[in-house]
């Protein structure tokens, strides 16, 4: 059984920093559980631009206010606390904090541990050692 608290992880490698949000990452690959899972904060007033072309991403709110816009229909949806999505379709969209924000998300495949998004929203997909796994788009 693994146990941790947020407490344990804030200010280590497992906080990870990005100009809008902060990813604390209770799980990893390495923990060997096939998922990841993150409690991540994102900052008030941020817009984040964001598409997991690699991963499934699930996330439920658990406080504050928000709202996420799919890109491709325009169509915004209210976050809140108890509000829980999944971009199984891999769905470019944007995600705004109107009050600081906390969501439990869980990806498939799991995060390593150091992504962080590319200028697309993109992270990438890495082996356990951190390296870039090659993707049929990377190597037709
Ligand atoms: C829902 C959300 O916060 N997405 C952006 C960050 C991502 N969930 C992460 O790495 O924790």
């Amino acid at each position: 059984m693994i146990v941790r608290t947020l407490q344990d992880l804030v200010g280590t490698d497992r906080d990870v920093e990005a100009p809008t949000f902060n990813s604390r990452r209770l799980l990893l690959a390495k923990d060997g559980c096939g998922f990841s899972m993150h409690d991540t904060h994102l900052k008030a007033g941020s817009e984040t631009y964001i598409w997991y072309k690699h991963h499934i991403e699930a996330v439920y709110c658990v406080g504050g206010e928000g709202e996420i816009e799919l890109i491709e229909t325009g169509k915004v949806y209210p976050i809140n606390d108890g509000t829980f999505y999944c971009l199984d379709g891999h769905e470019k969209h944007w995600l705004r904090a109107h009050t600081d924000l906390r969501m439990i998300c869980v990806f498939n495949p799991p995060l390593v541990g150091n992504e962080t998004h590319d200028e697309e929203g993109v992270y990438p997909l890495l082996t356990p050692d951190g390296e870039e796994k090659e993707t049929a788009a990377s190597n037709p």
